[in-house]
């Protein structure tokens, strides 16, 4: 451990070098004034940085050795260093200063040497347990903040994931899977407060030709461009629209009658056709057209949203068979 002895006279420099070695200790560096010690310390890296305990002259030109200790201790990061200061003083005001000062002990010349060893031991003691006090202290925080971080961390990844088990991969739409977990939600809230809920499956027409003659490449570029216009054609924050597989998509309406359904599953056809992708082989334009299922009900105890979905795709299959890029409700065309 490494002790600074300061001190104007060079005999007592040479008689603390010399006891100090004796009792083992070799890191020792000296300074005969205290201002010009007090001035070392103020850069910011210095030689006397890491020092584990000063033995101080009280009597010295210029800055005194009380002075020294008060304003040294005033620093935050010297404030750990114990401080001997050696007097040759009796004076118990002297003693009082001492410790007034910040100094930890104080020893009179002339010191027995047993006793000075006795106090430079328990004093370094001290500091290399406050050392280590505080090395245990910034680990801890730093452990603290690691924790913080990688808790941090985590959480995005977790938002991330779940987002993602929700997001599909291609068009980044809601997926079927939290299609059916959302339409679960919404059936039970609807037989609840026996209100309606609607959906429209969606298909896009003539999709294997449109693949067969731009390639898959473009085929997945439509799918992303439907999938975006479905979903601006939306208008309700509660609206939902999702790929329910393949060239198939859904849009959920809760709180919705046949009525608001038609409408926008037309809205949602009506989108599509003027998003105006070419389709030069299909049969009904030339360009990307959909075909709309539409059904409502308003759920009864014994019926299940599967039932819903039935009744969606039928209307669907009926819209393909009447000449596709239309919208069709089974009910309604029962009851016309
Ligand atoms: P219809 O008007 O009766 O719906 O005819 P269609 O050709 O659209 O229907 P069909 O079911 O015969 O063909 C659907 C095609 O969609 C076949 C399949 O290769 C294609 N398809 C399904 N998923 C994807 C996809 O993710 N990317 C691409 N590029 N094509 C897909
Ligand atoms: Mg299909
Ligand atoms: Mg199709």
């Amino acid at each position: 451990m490494k002790i600074l002895i300061i001190d104007d006279s060079k005999t007592v420099r040479a008689v603390l070098n010399r006891v100090l070695s004796d009792g083992g200790y070799t890191d020792i560096l000296f300074c005969n004034s205290a201002s010009e010690a007090y001035d070392i310390f103020l850069k910011p890296e210095n030689e006397f940085n890491d020092t584990d305990l000063i033995i101080l002259d009280i009597h010295m030109p210029g800055m005194d050795g009380i002075e020294f200790t008060r304003e040294i201790k005033k620093i935050d990061k010297y404030n750990d260093i114990p401080i001997i200061i050696v007097t040759s003083s009796d004076m118990a005001s002297s003693m009082e200063k001492v410790f007034e000062a910040g100094a930890n002990d104080f020893i009179k010349k002339p010191f027995l040497v047993v006793e000075l060893l006795a106090r430079v031991k328990s004093l370094l003691k001290l500091k290399s347990e406050t050392d280590k006090r505080k090395e245990r202290e910034i680990e801890l925080i730093d452990r603290e903040r690691e924790l913080i971080e990688v808790n941090r961390f985590l959480e995005i990844v977790n938002q991330n994931y779940l987002k993602s088990m929700a997001i599909d991969g291609l068009t980044g739409i809601t997926n079927r899977k939290y299609f059916n977990e959302s339409i679960d939600m919404e059936w039970r809230k609807a037989l609840r407060k026996k209100t309606p809920i609607a959906i429209i499956m969606m298909d896009v027409d003539y999709f294997k030709k449109y693949n067969d003659n731009y390639g898959h490449q473009k085929g997945d570029d439509c799918l992303i461009t439907v999938a975006n216009g479905l979903k601006q054609s939306l208008e309700l924050p509660s609206d939902m629209v999702a790929r329910y597989g393949g060239e198939e998509f859904v849009i959920l309406l809760p709180d919705s009658d046949i009525n608001r359904a038609i409408e926008m599953g037309e809205k949602a056809r009506e989108r599509v056709e003027n998003l105006n992708i070419k389709h030069e082989h299909s049969s009904v334009t030339d360009h990307v057209t959909i075909s709309c299922g539409v059904a409502s009900i308003i759920p009864g105890e014994m019926e299940s949203y599967e039932g819903l979905i039935k009744i969606a795709d039928d209307s669907l299959y009926l819209a393909k068979e009447k000449g596709r890029n239309r919208v069709v409700s089974l009910d309604f065309e029962e009851r016309t």
